[in-house]
C-alpha cells in the first residue's frame, strides 16, 4: 500500500564542500546490497572492535576487500585472507561516486557497520586511508540514524542529518577530514534489516 510514495526519484543535497547526499540513490539496490552484506557476514562475522584505548565499540563491524580494520590497532592491515569486494559492490560504489562528481573512484575495500539499539559512533575523523585524496562512499540500510557532521576541529558545531534506508553520501574534497559521528540508534523494526541499521563505506584504503 502507498508504494508509489517510495518511487520518488533520488535527489541530491549538497552538504558541505566536496560532500553530497544522494537521497534514495540505492532504493533499487537495497535488496541486493543487503544480500551481499549477509554473504560477507557469513564468511567474516561481525565483531565488536576494541579501540586502541581499550574500549569495546557498541557498533559491530565486518567488511570485504583487501584492507580491513584490525582490533586494537589504529588503522588498516592488508589482509591476504579476506572476502572479495564483489563486482556488484564495486559497481554500486563507482556509480554513486560518479553521480557525486568523482568518476575515477576505485575502492579496494568496504567496511560494514551494524548498529543495534543504542549503538553510536562518537565524533571522529577518517584519516587512516593511505591517501586522503580519494572520496568515501557510504550507504545506509535499515533503521534511520541521526548523523552528526562537524568541521575540521572536534569542537566545531555539528549539523544533524537524518540518514535513512537507501540514502548514499559521498565525502570528498574538503569534507574528507571533517569530524562526524552517529547518535545512539533508536530501537525499531525495519522490514528488511529487522532491529538494525547497517552502514557500508567504500574506500580506497591502500
Ligand atoms: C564524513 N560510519 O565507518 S557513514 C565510519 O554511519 C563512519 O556508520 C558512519 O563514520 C556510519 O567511519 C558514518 C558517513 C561517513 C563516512 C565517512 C566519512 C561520513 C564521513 C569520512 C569523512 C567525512
Ligand atoms: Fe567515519
Amino acid at each position: 500500500m502507498f508504494d508509489f510514495f517510495q518511487d520518488e526519484a533520488p535527489w541530491q543535497e549538497p552538504l558541505a564542500a566536496g560532500a553530497v547526499i544522494l537521497r534514495r540513490f540505492a532504493q533499487y539496490d537495497v535488496d541486493a546490497l543487503y544480500r551481499e552484506l549477509i554473504r560477507v557476514a557469513e564468511q567474516a562475522p561481525f565483531v565488536h572492535r576494541v579501540t586502541p584505548g581499550g574500549f569495546t565499540m557498541s557498533v559491530a563491524m565486518t567488511g570485504c576487500g583487501a584492507a580491513q580494520w584490525v582490533s586494537g590497532r589504529e588503522g588498516y592491515l592488508s589482509q591476504s585472507q579476506h572476502v572479495a569486494l564483489s563486482p556488484l559492490l564495486l559497481h554500486f560504489a563507482q556509480s554513486a561516486a560518479t553521480a557525486a562528481g568523482y568518476p575515477h573512484f576505485i575502492p579496494d575495500s568496504c567496511l560494514i557497520n551494524r548498529y543495534a539499539p543504542d549503538s553510536k559512533m562518537t565524533l571522529h575523523q577518517d584519516k587512516n586511508e593511505r591517501s586522503l585524496s580519494h572520496p568515501i562512499v557510504s550507504v545506509s540500510l535499515g533503521l534511520p540514524a541521526v548523523f552528526l557532521f562537524g568541521g575540521l576541529s572536534r569542537s566545531d558545531k555539528t549539523a544533524k542529518v537524518l540518514l535513512e534506508h537507501g540514502d548514499v553520501v559521498v565525502w570528498g574534497g574538503a569534507s574528507r577530514l571533517c569530524f562526524h559521528g552517529i547518535s545512539p540508534l533508536k530501537p525499531g523494526i525495519h522490514p528488511l534489516t529487522g532491529p538494525y541499521r547497517f552502514n557500508l563505506t567504500f574506500r580506497k584504503a591502500l
